[in-house]
């Protein structure tokens, strides 16, 4: 299915690090926002924007099975300690089917925005499907806000540098405060939608001419073949199974545990 689309799906990652980690999930947060929402916005008051009253929402952290690099963990919060404490499971296959059955209750075609998303979190997304042998359903779409906003709000007369174009800086731009939480999923997601609805139409415009095929983005790394992660049955259970004993006693051998 083509353009013009129907529902976006703002997304944001946390993770152990950058590109250059080979990083794992940590967190993902998917809300879906319907066109019509972000074509007849509720507008803003002085406490500030204001997001659409209809959105459907998903939030899951994960174990990633991999060290949380020391600035990731500043940003995030999130550390293989929390993340073991509250016995999250990896991000197995449970989780892929939640966010495919998430992706195919909107109404289509779909179209996934995310902020940096070209280069960080449509191909880390890939690479963790990817290591469960699985995908997005067919007719997804994606765009990168950040792409889109340097298009679209890019002045000769006043260049900005990469710092001016942050989710932080667009939004204090847009609404001259800075946004109340930076670095968790979901606070990310909102105000990735707050920035998005103070640029709505031209947004809209720019994701239907210039969104990729999902199937375009490139896996940000190849996954090593798949190592036994303790599935979510498993976590519910309370069991956990021999690789997974090694990996907790590996992370407390390195002071993680
Ligand atoms: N990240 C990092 N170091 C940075 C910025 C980000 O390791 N200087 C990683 C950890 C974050 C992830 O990128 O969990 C996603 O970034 P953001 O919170 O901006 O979405
Ligand atoms: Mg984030």
């Amino acid at each position: 299915m083509s353009p013009p689309f129907q529902t976006f799906v703002f997304l944001d990652l946390e993770a152990t690090g950058l590109r250059d980690d080979r990083p794992r999930v940590t967190e993902l947060c998917l809300v879906a926002v319907h066109r019509f929402s972000l074509e007849h916005p509720p507008g803003g008051g002085r406490e500030g924007p204001r997001l659409p009253r209809v959105m459907d929402k998903i939030s899951l952290c994960a174990d990633p099975h991999k060290l949380v690099c020391q600035r990731a963990l500043e940003l995030s919060g999130l550390s293989n300690e929390n993340l073991t404490e509250n016995c999250k499971p990896a991000f197995d296959e449970v989780a892929v089917s939640l966010v495919n059955g998430f992706l195919q209750r909107q109404a289509p075609p779909v179209c996934l925005v995310a902020h940096n998303g070209f280069l960080y979190d449509f191909p880390l997304l890939r690479t963790e499907l990817l290591r469960q042998d699985s995908d997005l359903p067919p007719g997804v779409f994606c765009a990168d806000s950040y792409k889109a906003l340097r298009d679209i709000l890019w002045d000769p007369q006043t260049p900005q540098n990469h710092r001016g174009y942050s989710l932080a800086a667009l939004y204090k731009r847009f609404y001259r405060r800075y946004p109340p939480v930076s670095h968790c999923a979901e606070a990310d997601v909102s105000t990735l939608i707050a920035v998005f609805l103070s640029q709505a139409s031209d947004l809209l415009a720019w994701a239907d001419l210039n969104a990729r095929p999902w199937e375009s983005t490139p896996p940000m790394y190849n996954p090593s073949p798949r190592k036994p992660l303790r599935t979510s049955q498993e976590v519910q259970n309370g069991g956990t199974p021999k690789g997974q004993v090694k990996a907790v006693r590996s992370s407390q051998a390195l002071g993680l545990g």
